[in-house]
């Protein structure tokens, strides 16, 4: 299987985050993406190649004018205001405040299109998401060239991000812009599963109203774990798109005697919407001693993941997201791409 890999996304170096009521060193760092590239070379999967440029069209057929610009400036901006440190924000337009007016100043744009205090805009963050972008879609075309699997070694990962809303760790929604570009280039119908440990809010939202582009997610039960307003199982699409969402929420402490079947139920799923391709979002934070997460899957099981993946039969992207017990990051990630790989 290739890997389409970026050097640039080092330039998204956060400092720290808000998490636990502590600002903490950004468990979303470089190393994790150097130790699955480390990896993938190490096990010899297959070419690790450059991505190519696509511009920001594909982008934008995902995100929004006003979010793509607000992200284009927003570092500028901040430094302007505060000087070179990264930009967090701190407010945020809930119940009873008014969201049709986007404020001038920086602190407010910050609330106005982010979702969390975790997810800090850095000097180099515009070239690290754009390039990020690049990975997806650069590996869209080594599947619309004929790569029965490929993976996109995106980072920072993208999930978490809707339409014009950043955070948990995300900017552009990789995933989404991947599954996106198969729709403009041809594929009637595309599926994305995501299995990261988190729900994928902004790709849930992204699509729920369309049938085209099909959701299905296990994650970390809403009640329980971020990011909380979102991942239910009764969010089953809307319009168009009813019947297009699966959401399968675990419990903390689920293991594989839970996920293995959940797994099952997501690909049913999948395979009963006949996609013509397959997106997988990939994170890695189910394993058992990831520091942020509370699922229990060890090494063999994302191995066991990738074999049930690949049996969908399906030409598949794997879309790197999340995944925090860094030394292990790069087994477990490509585990899964080996278990495709048979
Ligand atoms: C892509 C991705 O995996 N993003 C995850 C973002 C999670 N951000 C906040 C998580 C809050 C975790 N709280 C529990 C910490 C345990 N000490
Ligand atoms: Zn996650």
């Amino acid at each position: 299987m290739k890997t389409v890999y970026s050097d640039r996304h080092r330039h998204q170096d956060g400092q720290s985050e808000l998490i636990d009521g502590k600002l903490m060193k950004c468990f979303e760092c470089p190393e994790r993406a150097d130790l699955v590239l480390a990896r993938v070379r190490d096990r010899a999967i297959g070419d690790v190649l450059d991505p190519t440029e696509h511009g920001l069209d594909p982008v934008r057929r995902v995100h929004t004018p006003a979010f793509v610009d607000f992200l284009s400036t927003a570092w500028d901006e901040w430094v302007a205001a505060h000087g070179e440190y990264d930009a967090l924000p701190i407010t945020w337009p809930t119940r009873g405040l008014r969201h049709d007016r986007v404020p001038d100043a920086i602190d407010g744009k910050l609330s106005y299109f982010s979702l969390d205090a975790g997810t800090p805009i850095t000097a180099g963050t515009w070239s690290a998401i754009t390039a990020a972008a690049d990975v997806a879609l650069t590996g869209v075309d080594l599947v619309l060239g004929g790569e029965q699997h490929a993976f996109s070694l995106c980072r920072p990962p993208g999930h978490h991000a809707s339409a014009d809303v950043y955070g948990g760790y995300c900017f552009f929604n990789n995933a989404a812009i991947a599954a996106q570009a198969f729709r403009d280039r041809g594929a009637g119908r595309v599926a994305v599963l995501d299995v990261d440990y988190h729900h994928g809010n902004g790709t849930q939202a992204i699509f729920y109203d369309r049938a085209d582009v099909v959701f299905a997610s296990i994650h970390g039960h809403p009640q329980q774990e971020y990011p909380f307003f979102l991942g239910y199982d009764d969010e089953t699409g809307t319009g168009e798109g009813d019947g297009a969402n699966l959401n399968l929420p675990l419990h903390h402490g689920s293991g594989w005697e839970v996920y293995g079947p959940a797994l099952d139920r997501a690909c049913d799923f999948v395979a009963g919407h006949r996609p013509d391709v397959l997106v997988v979002s990939l994170g890695v934070d189910t394993y058992k001693d990831d520091p942020i997460s509370q699922f229990r899957l060890e090494h063999e099981h994302y191995l066991r993941m990738g074999e049930r993946i690949a049996a969908l039969g399906l030409p598949t992207l794997v879309v790197f997201e999340g995944g925090y017990a860094v030394a292990e990051i790069g087994v477990n990630a490509v585990n899964v791409l080996e278990g495709m790989a048979g």
